[in-house]
């Protein structure tokens, strides 16, 4: 093994251990006046003062404001005399808790600090702002060489590049961006893929760049890189939360060569928020596409083809997007359509792609009005634009009559009485009629943007590769005014996330200081395991959802109502009744971030997902070959003979098959954390940051790496790096196996290493790696000190 100069994570050496004030220390009194100190309060969660009088009972607290409060002891905690702004790593706060962790991450925040290592996770704050030259070509390389280490999202990235080209681990490699709505995932996942394919670059490894020139990119990574835009347009809307907000969730897989080359990628989605495109809340909008449509208004450079196409919808009113509700920078059409050309998407290919999506928008405008109340319904032509039949039929290919039938009316297949077939057809409701249009544009829409992902991975894919490197973007939790099965799926992922952390950072950790029989005082953190088991496990909510898909019952939604209530008497902690009564049934789940009330409305409709025989049968009968391509292998869940999956099976099924994904891989986390509620710049709203940093476990986790030890190298890895500070008798208390001599195998160029090259050899003679290949770390603890001077030199 040939050791190189800043192999290791620069994250992964151990602090020295400072002095620390122990909890018998803080609730023994040993508050004296002229202490500073943290005290509790209400809105800014701790806030700084100094002691000015200690009694029996209590402390006067004097504030920075001068004004003196008055504090029982336990709200008080002793802040240490340290610069903030110096803390890289939270492990090093001592006390580590929650007054130091949310003001070290304050005052670095103030600084435009924005990133601070968290054990091994790095905590990502969202500035809401540009803050150059964060993630310069320049910075990238820094990072890449090593001379920059303080923390970054390009640490995380360099270290998982690190380890995949130098096969360490399990040498596939996952990162996961975690965060709630707004925090940044997206962006940070955007900077991530850049990194690597800067660092991954041909040219950039085989031959001395210039580093103020620029690499050439290869195809495939300007397509990676394109494939964003075009997501990001069909896949993101602007919600109360996020302007740029991803209705969707994404795993991107970077496929490597063994030399580190990036060969390509290939793109896993998750459950579009498809219903967006019929339905938006007050004030939200639909997904950017149809506003890169609408506001066309001087891009001129737009081809022919297009123009005609666009010109259809020219001063014309669409329903399903509402004026006024998007937002200026997410109107780019031009760059949609520049990705889409680079990407391989041929003009005739683009022209079949809009063409959807304006009869996507003229549909969106069909209206309906009642003939017989509760019986049957006729399309409107008192609307804002009476073509919308009209045209939607003309751009689909079909024939409006037949589109007008297949919305209009249901066909009943009896049986087999008589044993004739008889097909009766039954006129819907107007209601009835409104939902199938929708669920047309929804089944259009979804299919086109499950189109285009496989076609981005058509040209994305290697051919070859070695390893990966996969990076997951997916929607942080959300909690609406009115949660539905979007939620449910979104919040459920999100917990699913949340366990493999707490697997992997908290429990399988301590689980392993107590396998390799470290002294160690279990940390109590909270495990969403039990929620996880209400929500998917046997008599779980998702199997009540699923059983009324099965069951197709009327007044599914009360049934369901009263079963989830019974089902909350078993499950008190993690599933309860609202408080106040609402006038439709729902249940909140006491998810790891916070409750949410779900409404029990449309719950079960929305799981069966149903797409009607009718509108399936008349898309596959178009004659636009477009669509005939879309739906041709398009199979109704209404089949006889099929069981139906619903939606939540669907979505389980893939979030599972992404765990194993995870599992198989080193995973390395960010968290992202959004400072406020209304995405303000310089604001850092202490308590909602506080609930994030609570929800998600990291000062557990903090706390975990602090006690245990960071830095983890198998035992032969350490022997080769640090046997040379070790003398005769400390090395054969700790290392007493002898089998077999161990080449140090240091680079000889340099003097320096040669010294230590001989050094080494002459101390590790006779020592080698124990029978069993355990990461010993009782050997660490007593020279750790040395380990850091030994950093150092090397
Ligand atoms: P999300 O992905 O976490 O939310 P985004 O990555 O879309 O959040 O970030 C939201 C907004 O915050 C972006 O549009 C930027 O304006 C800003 N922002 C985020 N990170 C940075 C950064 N590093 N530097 C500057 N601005 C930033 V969601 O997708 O809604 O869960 O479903
Ligand atoms: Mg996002």
């Amino acid at each position: 093994t040939k050791i190189k100069r800043g192999t290791e994570s620069p994250y992964s050496v151990r602090p020295p251990r400072k002095k620390s004030y122990s909890r018998k220390h803080n609730n023994g009194l040993a508050f004296q006046p002229g202490m500073p100190v943290f005290i509790r309060d209400e809105k800014e969660v701790w806030i700084e003062g100094v002691v000015a009088v200690v009694t029996s009972k209590c402390l006067n607290i004097r504030l920075s404001s001068g004004k003196v409060r008055m504090c029982a002891v336990s709200d008080v905690l002793i802040r240490p005399q340290v610069d903030f702004t110096q803390v890289n790593n939270l492990t090093h706060l001592s006390p580590i808790n929650a007054a130091t962790v949310l003001t070290c991450l304050h005052k670095r925040y103030e600084q435009d600090i924005l990133y601070t290592t968290a054990g091994t996770t790095v905590v990502a704050i969202n500035p809401f702002k540009e803050v150059p030259p964060l993630y310069s070509r320049q910075t990238v390389y820094a990072y890449h060489d090593k001379l920059k280490t303080d923390p970054h999202i390009f640490v995380i990235a360099e270290e998982a590049h690190t380890r995949l080209v130098r096969q360490l681990g399990k040498v596939n490699q996952s990162i996961i961006v975690s965060g709630e709505s707004g925090a940044g995932k997206t962006v940070s996942a955007k900077h991530l893929v850049r990194y690597m394919t800067i660092v991954s670059n041909p040219e950039f490894i085989h031959t001395q760049t210039d580093l103020n020139q620029s690499l050439t990119a290869t195809t495939i990574e300007s397509r990676i890189l394109d494939s964003n835009p075009i997501l990001e347009a069909f896949g993101n809307a602007a919600t109360h939360r996020n302007s740029n907000s991803s209705r969707f969730g994404k795993y991107i897989h970077l496929q490597f060569e063994r030399t580190g080359e990036l060969q390509g990628a290939s793109i896993r989605t998750y459950l579009l928020e498809k219903t967006r495109v019929v339905h938006q809340c007050d004030g939200e909008s639909n997904f950017h596409i149809f506003y890169q449509m609408c506001n066309l208004t001087g891009q001129s450079t737009i081809q022919s083809g297009l123009q005609t196409l666009f010109g259809r919808i020219e001063d014309v009113d669409f329903k399903i997007v509402p004026a006024g509700q998007d937002v200026e920078e997410n109107r780019d059409l031009q760059h949609t359509l520049e990705a889409m050309a680079d990407i391989g998407l041929s003009s005739s290919k683009q022209r079949d792609v809009f063409q959807i999506l304006i009869a996507i928008l003229y549909l969106g405008n069909v209206e309906f009005s009642v003939v017989q109340e509760d019986i049957s319904c006729a399309i409107s032509d008192d609307v804002v634009s009476p073509e919308g039949l009209l045209e939607t039929s003309n751009l689909l290919g079909v024939m409006p009559k037949h589109l007008e039938e297949a919305i209009l009316h249901r066909k009943i297949e009896p049986g087999r009485a008589n044993s004739r077939r008889t097909i009766f057809v039954k006129p819907v409701t107007a209601i009835e009629a409104r939902s199938r249009k929708d669920c047309l544009a929804m089944l259009l829409y979804s299919r086109l943007f499950h189109w285009l992902v496989d076609f981005i991975n058509i040209q994305i894919q290697a051919d070859h590769f070695d390893n990966t490197i996969g990076l997951l973007d997916i929607y942080g939790f959300e909690l609406f005014e009115d949660n539905s099965l979007e939620q449910l799926c979104i919040n459920y992922a999100n917990e699913k996330l949340q366990q493999h952390y707490v697997k992997h950072f908290l429990k399988d950790l301590q689980k392993e200081y107590e396998d390799e029989h470290i002294s160690w005082v279990n940390i109590r953190f909270t495990d969403n395991e039990p929620c996880l088991a209400m929500l998917e496990g046997t008599g779980s909510v998702f199997g009540l959802l699923n059983e009324e898909v099965y069951l197709n019952r009327k007044c599914s939604n009360h049934i369901l109502g009263e079963r989830l209530v019974e089902l909350s008497k078993k499950c008190k902690t993690h599933l309860k009744r609202p408080k106040i009564f609402a006038s439709q049934p729902s249940f909140i789940v006491v998810h790891y971030a916070g409750d949410v009330c779900y409404s029990v409305n449309r719950l079960v409709t929305k799981n069966r997902d149903n797409v009607p025989v009718e509108l399936l049968g008349l898309l596959q009968s178009s004659t636009n070959p477009f669509i005939v391509e879309l739906f041709s292998d398009y199979q109704t869940e209404d089949a006889p003979g099929r069981k139906k999956k619903t939606v939540l099976s669907k979505f389980k099924g893939s979030l599972d098959c992404l765990m194993s994904c995870l599992n198989a891989s080193d995973s390395h986390y960010i968290r992202c954390i959004k400072p406020n509620s209304s995405s303000e710049i310089g604001l850092f709203d202490r308590q909602y940051t506080m609930q994030q940093l609570q929800a998600c476990g990291i000062i557990e986790s903090v706390e975990i790496c602090k006690r245990g030890y960071a830095a983890r190298m198998p035992y032969d890895e350490f022997l080769h790096r640090y046997g040379i500070l070790m003398n005769d008798s400390e090395r054969m208390k700790e290392f007493p196996i002898v089998e077999e001599e161990v080449d140090s195998g240091m680079d000889e160029e340099e003097p320096l290493e040669t010294i230590c090259r001989l050094k080494m050899q002459e101390v590790v003679k006779n020592i080698s790696t124990p029978k069993k290949k355990l990461r010993r770390r009782t050997g660490l603890s007593s020279i750790e000190h040395e380990m850091k001077f030994c950093a150092a030199i090397m």
